[in-house]
């Protein structure tokens, strides 16, 4: 009998890749979503998107969790649902902690009463970390949370602990760095930055508005990601690991390498709001700053260290930046031409 896993938050970048490599190993794939809408799950090759069981399910509400832990009795859960946007957590911080806080307790409760042979995989973020203090962060760093979303994170982190140890459950947390794709959500930056750019070099006319461009994050790729945390969930004992490339790079030089790909080469003018990136041969303004793209607590850098799950999973990071921009660079330009 196949070993059976259910993906939370199915219909996201980071389910996609996720349902592709366990269906590849053989699981039977049990996915929910808050919609009907399919989400990225329309770009999964078909064959492997009808073995996936999916079902709308509200994940802040108890009673439906219940029954579906209650009746799955999987032996995996992935906890990805979540509202995920940094941003949006600082304008709606009920709707984040209702999908984050609600989400984890009622799935983490429902494993504890209704089966507790389920190992629960919960992903949390760096952005639980705050502000890079010095070197890298680990599975040691003190949580110093500074969005509703990071605290939504931080909470996830020391409750996950609290259930492994309190009730014996096989919980862990996979502490995830900024991961993107070709199938990243519009609201974040490398996607925003991406179309942008692809637009630009199509001919369009718009200039692409940011808020802080000298934030740094560190960048990985979400398949890699997704593969390190199966890893870790096929270990017998519980535990925490961090996943990142220990690479920054800051939001301007995104910009940089993905006009760079298109054959446009930037120049960068003035400070501040005033920044701008013009094309250095037709002298015309394509990145300008916008104060309503900057965030209160913005986090001006993070970086991890993935060395534990390098040296206890084999984990690495495969895909470079560079790399993974040109992947989002071509996806886009077959997205956007499948449109005109
Ligand atoms: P982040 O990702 O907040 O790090 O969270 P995001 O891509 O939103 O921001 C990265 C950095 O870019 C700066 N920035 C902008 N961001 C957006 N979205 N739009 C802009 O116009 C813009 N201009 C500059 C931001 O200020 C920030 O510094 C991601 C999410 O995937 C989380 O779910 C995840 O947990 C963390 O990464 C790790």
């Amino acid at each position: 009998m196949s070993n059976k896993a259910l993906i939370t938050g199915i219909g996201g970048q980071d389910g996609l890749f996720l349902s592709r490599i366990l269906i590849e190993k053989g699981y039977e794939v049990h996915g929910i979503t808050k919609s009907s809408d399919l989400g990225t799950l329309a770009h999964l090759e078909e064959d492997v998107r009808d073995k996936i069981e999916l079902r709308v399910v509200n994940i802040a509400e108890k009673a439906p969790i219940d029954t579906l832990i209650s009746e799955g009795q999987f032996d995996q859960v992935y906890h990805l649902a979540a509202q995920s946007s940094v941003a949006r957590s600082i304008n709606h911080p009920r709707e984040t902690i209702e999908s984050n806080v609600l989400g984890l307790t009622n799935i983490a409760t429902s494993i504890r009463d209704k089966s507790p042979q389920t190992k629960l995989l919960f992903t949390g973020s760096s952005e639980m970390f705050g502000d890079l203090v010095d070197g890298q962060q680990s599975e040691l760093t003190a949580p110093n949370p500074q969005s509703p979303y990071g605290l939504t994170k931080a909470f996830g982190f020391q409750l996950v602990n609290a259930y492994r140890k309190h009730y014996g459950l096989w919980a862990a947390t996979a502490i995830l760095f900024n991961h993107e794709s070709e199938y990243r959500g519009e609201q974040f930056v490398t996607k925003k930055i991406i179309q942008s750019v692809v637009r630009i070099a199509n001919g369009g006319d718009e200039t692409l508005s940011l808020g802080n461009i000298h934030a740094q994050r560190d960048w990985g790729y979400a398949g890699d990601y997704m593969e390190g945390i199966t890893q870790m969930m096929e270990r017998e004992s519980p535990d925490d690991y961090v996943f990142a490339t220990g690479q920054l790079h800051s939001v301007k030089e995104f910009v940089e390498i993905a006009f760079n790909k298109v054959g446009i080469k930037l120049e960068w003018t003035g400070e501040g709001l005033a920044e701008e990136g013009r094309d250095t041969e037709t002298q015309r303004t394509l990145v300008n700053i916008e104060k309503r793209f900057y965030r209160p607590g913005d986090i001006a850098g993070t970086c991890g260290d993935a060395s534990k799950a390098r040296e206890q999973l084999g984990w690495v990071p495969k895909t470079a930046l560079d790399e993974f921009i040109s992947k989002m660079i071509d996806h886009e330009r077959a997205n956007q031409s499948s449109k005109s």
